[in-house]
């Protein structure tokens, strides 16, 4: 099996400081926060940034720092959020794309979140992967259900996409497909040979689809973004703390750990 990545969503959009505490929110806070994922064996993070008052925003400005705050420490991949915040336009959530980040993340279709709707409409899609491709930057495709892996494929045969794309299960988002052992078979076996996946298992699911994760030979996407608890009750103390869980249940069954350069390798990035 290849090494395991292991991505840290370190600050998400909706989490708060209310629900964590431990929540990393400045740019240093964000530095430090990513520093300590890559120490437990994080090779990646998936980057949602926020304003002063802690509301999520897609201004590049606030990437930027976040980023420089992250290359001060260390040399993890930084993969950018264009998914943002729900009800946030196209073009406001495209801006850090061209700040030319290693990755961004492409969500292939529109699927309903909690009590809102995450809105990926075709049109959506291919503005986004242009975009992408204009700056250079590979996608990793959010599949909230087993359809956006088919519009991911369109977009691959329009030219849009180069092929094998990387995708990111989410499961069991509230409107999204359920976190079962059966739909993580289903959708990896869905997949175009070459392809690579992770899988962010949001809640209580986070654990149960790593360890299947890591059996399976894909990889891991954990952090407070998807889950704010270690255990049922216990709120996690950091995101580091959440990594290096997985990395340890991946080294009981003998899955090496990615560093940085060679998730690139894996994921086929060119180094910036
Ligand atoms: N905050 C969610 C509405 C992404 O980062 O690409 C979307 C999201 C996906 O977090
Ligand atoms: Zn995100």
């Amino acid at each position: 099996m290849e090494k395991l990545i292991i991505t840290a969503a370190l600050t998400g959009a909706e989490v708060t400081r209310e629900h964590n505490p431990n929540l990393p929110l400045t740019a240093a806070e964000i530095g430090e926060a990513a520093y300590e994922c890559y120490r437990a064996g994080a090779a990646m993070v998936h980057l949602h940034v926020r304003k002063e008052d802690g509301s999520p925003t897609q201004d590049a400005a606030y990437f930027k720092a976040a980023i420089e705050q992250i290359r001060s420490r260390c040399d993890i991949i930084v993969q950018t959020s264009t998914g943002g915040a729900v009800g946030m336009s196209a073009e406001e959530r495209l801006q850090p794309v061209y700040l030319k980040p290693e990755m961004a993340t492409l969500t292939t279709g529109t699927v309903n979140f909690g009590d809102d709707v995450f809105y990926n409409p075709p049109e959506y899609l291919e503005k986004f992967a242009r975009a992408m491709q204009e700056q250079g930057v590979k996608p990793e495709i959010e599949v909230f259900e087993v359809g956006m892996i088919n519009n991911a494929l369109y977009l691959a045969r329009k030219g849009l996409i180069e092929e094998p794309m990387h995708y990111d299960f989410v499961m069991g988002v509230p409107g999204g497909i359920p976190a079962t052992l059966k739909n993580l078979l289903h959708l990896a076996e869905s997949l175009p040979p070459g392809s690579t996946w992770t899988v962010a298992g949001v809640g209580r699911h986070e654990l149960p689809m790593a360890t299947a994760a890591i059996l399976l030979g894909g990889h891991v996407r954990v952090g407070f973004e998807d889950n704010i608890y270690y255990e049922k009750g216990v709120l996690a103390e950091s995101n580091a703390q959440l990594v290096e869980r997985v990395a340890h249940i991946a080294r009981l069954h003998y899955r090496e750990i990615a560093t940085p350069d060679e998730a690139r390798q894996i994921l086929r990035l060119r180094r910036k």
